[in-house]
């Protein structure tokens, strides 16, 4: 079994519905078991002109290969009516591989850790949350050092899932 974190996000079709089926999605996968989810936190598009996300993170263990795992995402946003248009553009739900055990992936269609997941305070914030503060990334950086650089800036924080 290996630690997966996967971030959620949605900015279309009542996006707080759309992160609570994806979690029930994911506690379905084959051989692997989910571990936990963080609140719903609010925040601006990255994009201006885009609506607001609702972001969370989930952790899952699993015995599933990243590719793998990789596909069975995909579907879950398919399932999810997720239209690819354009690369960031507003969607039902997008779901990263932030981190996979201690693996670095770059493969063409996987990188991980996810890519500008150490700047995003709608990442980070959720992860440490389920994640132990001293985790590392490959590159060697602490949770807890990338908190520190990354201020809780825009977040709302939900009271309910
Ligand atoms: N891919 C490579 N690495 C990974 C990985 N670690 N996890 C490939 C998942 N997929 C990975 O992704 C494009 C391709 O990336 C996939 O086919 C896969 O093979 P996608 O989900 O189809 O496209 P995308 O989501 O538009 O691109 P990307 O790069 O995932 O966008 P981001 O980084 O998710 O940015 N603002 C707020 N507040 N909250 C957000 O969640 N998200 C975005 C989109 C912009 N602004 C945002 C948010
Ligand atoms: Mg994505």
């Amino acid at each position: 079994m290996e630690r997966i974190y996967i971030g959620m996000g949605s900015n279309l079709v009542d996006p707080a519905e759309q992160l609570r089926s994806a979690t029930l999605a994911l506690a379905q996968l084959p051989q692997s078991e989910l571990v936990g989810v963080s609140a719903f936190y609010q925040s601006d598009s990255l994009l201006p002109g885009q609506p607001r996300y609702t972001n969370a993170v989930a952790a899952l263990d699993s015995t599933l290969a990243p590719l793998e795992l990789l596909d069975a995402l995909q579907s879950i946003e398919n399932d999810q009516g997720r239209e690819r248009l354009e690369r960031w553009g507003p969607r039902t739900l997008d779901l990263d591989i932030l981190l996979f055990g201690d693996r670095l992936i770059d493969e063409p269609r996987l990188k991980v850790p996810h890519y500008h997941m150490h700047e995003r305070a709608f990442v980070l914030y959720p992860l440490a949350e389920l994640a132990p503060v001293d985790l590392r990334l490959a590159d060697g950086r602490s949770l807890a050092e990338l908190l520190n650089a990354c201020p809780f800036v825009g977040l709302e924080r939900l009271a309910t899932n």
